[in-house]
């Protein structure tokens, strides 16, 4: 006897087209003219605070830093479509994501400037940069199994890269979702590079959406730098998650800029790429599709960059004015403080620890 036993396919779903050019098929109800304004608005205010955080790590005004250019998309569309409940578990390169979730501007420079002052959104129960790849992974299908155990009806969503899903902690965490049916949303940004490895270099699935399936979950791919595709990709996701079925999307788009401020991306890439993908980048194709609705002009493109450059530099001022409490460093471990760690902090404030900076410098 032979049969087949399992057959699969991934959809891949584009909305808005490098040309501007809108399927009305797949366009969501709820995407009016006004909603894609704000994306825009939203993607350009995320690339303007990219371009001034590499400018200040260069300043060494901040530590090291991984830009976001080119995955603008990718971050606000999915962060549209997420719910005030809903908890996000970012890695280190979702920074549009934290300012729709409602961090404040100062406080993300704060947080660039080495503060965990800066990492707690208010009202939001978001967990705050991870660098480790994919140890967040099974911490998210925790949370996501905790928020179905409170019938909360919270999803849980969590950002993993290409590279990433080379990594045990993400096919551990969806074999875990898979078999305990929880809310939860994985989003792959497959950015085609991790540091300078390629995505062909990366797997030899044919599709990093596919690995879904080992674990019996849906797996999907949508164009990431398409940010009403991604709206609608991430929507459909979470009301899946809310029934308890987890999707995985890997969101196809490209990292445009370096991995971060410590990597050189021209030692392994080559500009011809770097230029077939800038054509395709998230935003030009929205401004083509407002500029055809006579929504948007060269005037308005001023206007609200010069908005965006005083309320960065506001920001900013507040944020290099900030000083951090460091009885700070003994707090955000625990719930509440254990005895041993209150007596720690207690002889370190008698020993005036932090007063004497001279032995830091
Ligand atoms: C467990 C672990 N191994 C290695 C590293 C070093 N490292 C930092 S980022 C990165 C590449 C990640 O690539 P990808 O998952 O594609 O994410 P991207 O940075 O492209 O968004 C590596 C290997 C790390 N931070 N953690
Ligand atoms: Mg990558």
């Amino acid at each position: 006897m032979l049969k087949k036993t399992f057959e699969g396919f991934v959809d891949y779903i584009q909305v808005l087209d490098e040309f501007g050019t809108v399927d009305k098929s797949l366009l969501p109800e709820d995407v009016t003219d006004s909603m894609i304004l704000e994306m825009y608005k939203s993607m350009s205010k995320a690339r303007a605070l990219d371009a001034k955080a590499l400018s200040l790590q260069r300043q060494g005004r901040i530590f090291t830093y991984p830009p976001l250019l080119g995955e603008e998309a990718s971050q606000v569309g999915s962060a549209m479509a997420f719910r005030r409940g809903d908890i996000i578990v970012p890695n280190y390169r979702q920074h549009a994501v934290f300012m729709l979730r409602g961090l404040p501007l100062d406080r993300w420079f704060v947080s660039l400037r080495g503060f965990e002052d800066g990492a707690a959104i208010n009202g939001a129960k978001d967990t705050p940069v991870s660098v480790p790849i994919g140890t967040h992974l099974p911490h998210a299908v925790g949370l996501a199994y905790a928020e179905k155990y409170k019938k909360s009806g919270n999803v849980v969503v969590s950002y993993i890269g290409d590279g990433g899903t080379s990594e045990g902690d993400f096919y551990e965490a969806l074999n875990f979702a898979g078999v305990f049916k929880v809310p939860l949303v994985i989003i792959i940004v497959n950015n085609q590079w991790a540091i300078s490895v390629p995505r062909r270099r990366q797997s030899a699935a044919q599709t990093l959406a596919q690995k879904a399936f080992a674990a019996g979950l849906k797996g999907v791919q949508v164009d990431g730098n398409d940010v009403v595709g991604m709206y609608k990709v991430v929507k459909d996701a979470l009301s899946a998650a809310a029934n308890n079925e987890p999707t995985v999307i890997e969101c196809i788009t490209y990292r445009l800029s370096m991995h971060t401020t410590a990597d050189d991306p021209t030692k392994y890439r080559t500009d011809g790429e770097v230029k077939e993908w800038e054509a395709k980048e998230p935003l030009i194709r929205v401004r083509r599709y407002l500029t055809s609705r006579n929504l948007w002009d060269d005037s308005k493109e001023k206007d609200m960059q010069e908005e965006f450059k005083k309320e960065i530099d506001e920001a900013l001022a507040k944020a290099e004015a900030f000083k951090p409490d460091p009885k700070s460093i003994f707090e955000h471990i625990y719930s509440f403080m254990p005895e041993v760690l209150k007596e720690e902090q207690d002889a370190a404030i008698a020993a005036g620890f932090w007063l004497d900076t001279s032995s830091h410098e």
